[in-house]
């Protein structure tokens, strides 16, 4: 595997209309979470990527793994749980598309899963484990499961991708700091939004929170600013990503998963950092409009005719 990554999926019940939750009538059932997500990106544009998780042994969950395996992740490391159901969120979508979300995932069927549970050989076969701080928001037991799959991760080499995804409707943004600055020192690719780092170090200015991460021995560093384009620092060198305007806006959930899919795409290509920031912005700006989690993630060749490098061919 280029990928692997743990998280939980969950059904997102996307809205047939924009505007507040409490006057919509109908939702239409897709899939999302933010790990699988990530891994979504990877394959369309190329990559081997694995899926680490638990489903609920229900319709919901058959559904999700169904349409993992479509999308061609590796879903070995899956397990279907019948104890508890898989997870529910339901989204509210503005005009201008941002978004709130409204979960139902307090018996997350990841609460089943334990540390001794990974496979270590699969780690052994896998170059970058992607984290995020989702998964250890979910319930402080898969703090151990994080731990673990780290030290997995360390013994055999991999390179460690960690974005913070701070949902503050899951924890607050203490304990949100306190675990995930302990995750900090273990990562080698940091791709995190500046509010996020605001709320994990204190600092929201890229270049500042770059200088402090990379005191911590972080190797690659990507700083998000959404509309704003990304900072990133890699080998010595810092570049400022323009941003990339969005042909339009409809949701921008799952921006930041397409983002970092380009960036790890880049540097298993051991692209430079500038081709990688501006690849990976790309990417995020094509996510933003099309409704759903992962639906507008690009496949490689369409991030290449955004960019130019393809000629588009319509009929
Ligand atoms: O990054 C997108 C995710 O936020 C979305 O797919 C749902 O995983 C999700 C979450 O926990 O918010």
């Amino acid at each position: 595997m280029d990928v692997i990554t743990i998280g939980e999926a969950m059904i997102a019940f996307s809205p047939s209309s924009t505007g507040p939750m409490k006057f919509v009538n109908s939702f239409e059932k897709k899939v999302g979470g933010a790990e699988l997500n990530l891994a979504i990106g990877c394959a369309r544009l190329g990559l081997k990527a694995g899926y680490i998780s638990n489903l609920g042994n229900d319709e919901f969950g058959k559904f999700i793994l169904t349409f993992a395996r479509g999308e061609g992740i590796d879903v070995s490391q899956v397990g279907l749980v019948k104890e508890y159901p898989t997870s529910l969120n339901f989204k509210e979508i503005m005009e201008d598309g941002n978004v709130r979300t409204f979960y139902y995932r307090d018996k997350s069927p990841t609460l089943l899963m334990e540390p001794d549970g990974l496979d270590e050989t699969y780690f052994s076969q896998a170059k970058i484990l992607h984290l995020t701080g989702i998964f250890p928001a979910i319930h402080e037991k898969n703090i151990a499961i994080i731990e673990r799959s780290i030290e997995l991760a360390k013994k055999h080499g991999l390179k460690i991708s960690f974005d913070p995804n701070i949902r503050l409707r899951m924890w607050s943004k203490e304990e949100a700091r306190s675990v995930l600055s302990k995750i900090l020192p273990h990562v080698d690719i940091l791709l995190a939004g500046d509010e996020e780092m605001e709320i994990i170090i204190g600092e929201k200015d890229p270049k500042t929170i770059i200088e402090k991460t990379k005191d911590l021995g972080i190797s690659f560093i990507a700083v998000k600013q959404g509309d704003k384009g990304s900072v990133g620092y890699y080998n010595g060198e810092v570049f400022e990503a323009p941003p990339v305007k969005a042909a339009k806006v409809v949701d921008t959930v799952g921006a930041g998963d397409g983002f970092n899919a380009g960036v790890l795409y880049g540097v298993l290509q051991s692209w430079p950092l500038d081709k990688t920031l501006n690849f990976a912005n790309t990417i995020g700006s094509m996510v933003v409009g099309i409704v759903g989690d992962n639906e507008g993630l690009p496949y490689y060749e369409d991030v290449q005719e955004k960019l130019g490098e393809i000629e588009r061919i319509e009929r």
